[in-house]
């Protein structure tokens, strides 16, 4: 289903409820730039470490797994071997991954939580992908060391988010772009600064160096940025290096 939910004047903040899971798939790929290519990139990633391990025990979990893309590109990629877990605190997101998973046969573990309160399963692979700029900053550290104890000793951290420059002129033009790329994409300049509004506050990004200073100060020993276009990064995250 097309996403037109900003065509009209909004009066809340940004939510995952049942109206934007509805539109969520076409949402991403229309606002998330290189959203396709990222899922390939880390899932080919991903797949290529399992088979370096025992695939029988390896866990993958995805905080805010939204409409399960990531863990089906994974599952199609790897086969049935490996145990897929993807967590939401979004029921109607949470409905979405469980038919998608159901239509594919893929046996996908879904939990339907705050990924602040829940624990997270004992992994070898952890992603969150365009998810802790949601997490107020205040709350972000501690989860980010939550996930470092969460992983198995050689574990991996893959993290896309929305990041903002520390350049205050380059950090504008970068911006610019990110609106002239959702233009190109279909949406009017009425839709862009309506979602602008409503996710101000909701959605908090940080610079790559917070971002990465963050990832160390949690214990992490390596991270690097495997993807960057303007202003949304991915990294990939070692907990031991
Ligand atoms: C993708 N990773 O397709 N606990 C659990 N889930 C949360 C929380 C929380 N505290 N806060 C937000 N979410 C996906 C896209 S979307 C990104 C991720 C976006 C969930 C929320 O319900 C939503 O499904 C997801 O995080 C963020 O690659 O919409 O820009």
């Amino acid at each position: 289903m097309k996403d037109e939910i900003f065509k009209k004047p909004i009066k809340k903040q940004f939510e995952f409820d049942e109206s934007v899971a509805s539109v969520f798939d076409d949402m991403l790929e229309r606002s998330v730039p290189f959203y396709k290519e990222v899922i390939d990139l880390i899932s080919n990633l991903i797949v290529k470490n399992i088979s370096s391990n025992n695939s029988s025990d390896f866990v993958i979990s995805d905080l805010g797994c939204s409409t399960a893309q990531t863990l089906l590109e994974i599952y199609k990629k790897s086969g049935k071997s490996v145990k897929l877990i993807g967590i939401d605190n979004s029921p109607a997101m949470i409905k979405r991954a469980k038919n998608k998973a159901k239509a594919y046969g893929a046996k996908i573990e879904f939990i339907m939580g705050d990924i602040l309160k829940e624990q997270i399963p004992l992994s070898n692979v952890i992603i969150s992908n365009y998810t802790l700029q949601f997490i107020r900053p205040l709350k972000r550290e501690k989860l980010v060391r939550k996930i470092y104890n969460s992983l198995k000793e050689d574990g991996i951290f893959i993290v896309s988010e929305k990041v903002i420059s520390e350049d205050k002129t380059l950090n504008l033009h970068l911006i610019e772009e990110y609106y002239s790329f959702k233009k190109k994409k279909g949406y009017s300049d009425f839709e862009i600064s309506q979602k602008r509004e409503a996710l101000e506050n909701v959605l908090v990004p940080y610079s790559d160096k917070e971002n990465m200073e963050m990832f160390k100060n949690a214990g992490f020993s390596y991270s690097e940025i495997i993807f960057k276009w303007a202003n949304f990064s991915t990294y990939f995250i070692k907990k031991r290096f």
